[in-house]
């Protein structure tokens, strides 16, 4: 009797151990039955920095909830465009997602602070902002629209790219450029005499082929991925901004967490992000390296001082609160 239950133990072991092999090696295997099942928006491609760094969180997220949270992102805007898909997050029928600051520039409004034009010296400057204080700002007004962010994204260097070569901001007058959707990128592209027309960026490309739109704007890695570069064989160099990007959750999901998957959430998004910017700085580099090699002209925009100071317009209107100002003055005394 003794020995058959020995035995019956033992046989009970070797198959709990099966099983959680069976587990680590597919995941889905031990979904309890309590999971959630999140839905993630991604615009761009798997394999663009921000995918992976998407895939990264919801990876980290699954493994350290052992699956009672599983997420799944959608890559390519297959759950619809920015405009959309951020709307969605707020009504909570999209989860979680990776997004650019400026679609939120009319709803939130320090995000405008971080889209102006010519306010970051460079990528650790950026970091510094967005890491520290500004990004708590932003946090709060983003949370307040249903948002909640979790870690950022890096953006680029953004300039402008056109069917013809741009050289001085002289050249900018009349030119028909696609802007997201935000009023102040309206604005700064009218303090360039441009003529600017907010677009889904699905759409820029059959606009700049047709000629909607003779210009756009976005980094290296925006144009390459999407193959702007064939239809707008002119990249200039004006870095005239470079909003970055959050990777966030509906708030509605995030309320009815509890605090230990919070900061699994949190952790993860922070690891996440790390892999971004690692992949993104090379990215940079090599989609470069690839339009160059594809015939696009690069014109370097040596002196940026000429763009730079047809700006006042825009940082009187959107930096014009005293909160907003203090935000821009904060950014700018950073070392
Ligand atoms: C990209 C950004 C996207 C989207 C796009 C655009 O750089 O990663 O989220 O904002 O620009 O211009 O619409």
């Amino acid at each position: 009797m003794k020995a058959m239950r020995a035995i019956r133990a033992q046989a009970l072991t070797v198959m709990r151990a099966g099983a959680l092999a069976a587990a680590a090696l597919l995941p889905w295997a031990a979904t309890p039955a309590t999971a959630q099942e999140w839905r993630g928006w991604n615009i761009h491609a798997a394999d663009y920095p921000n995918g992976q760094g998407l895939d990264r969180f919801g990876q980290l997220v699954m493994q350290r909830t052992n699956n009672r949270i599983r997420m799944r992102t959608y890559h390519s805007a297959q759950l619809g465009q920015q405009d959309e898909a951020i709307q969605q997050m707020r009504l909570g029928s999209i989860d979680f997602g990776n997004f650019n600051l400026s679609p939120f520039n009319n709803l939130a409004p320090s995000t405008n602070v971080v889209t102006l034009p010519f306010l970051f010296r460079n990528v650790a400057h950026l970091h510094a902002a967005i890491d520290g204080a500004t990004g708590e700002e932003i946090a709060k007004d983003l949370e307040a629209i249903g948002i909640i962010a979790l870690a950022w994204y890096d953006g680029g260097a953004r300039s402008v790219y056109a069917t013809r070569p741009i050289r001085t901001p002289a050249d900018m007058r009349g030119l028909k450029i696609r802007v997201q959707t935000s009023d102040l990128w309206i604005d700064l592209m009218r303090a360039l005499n441009a003529n600017p027309t907010p677009l889904p960026f699905g759409e820029v490309f059959t606009s700049l082929q047709s000629g909607v739109i003779d210009a756009a704007e976005n980094n290296f890695p925006s144009y390459e991925s999407t193959r702007h570069f064939e239809v707008a064989r002119f990249y200039s160099t004006t870095e005239h901004s470079n909003v970055p990007e959050v990777l966030a959750v509906s708030r509605q999901r995030w309320q009815r967490l509890n605090e230990q998957e919070r900061t699994i959430l949190r952790d993860a998004a922070r690891e996440s992000a790390a892999l971004q910017r690692q992949l993104w700085a090379e990215r940079e580099r090599v989609s470069r390296q690839r339009v160059e090699a594809a015939g696009v002209t690069v014109i370097e925009i040596a002196d940026r001082t000429p763009w730079s100071s047809l700006m006042e317009p825009v940082y009187a209107k959107y930096a014009a609160t005293p909160r907003l100002a203090g935000m821009v003055q904060a950014i700018r005394a950073l070392p």
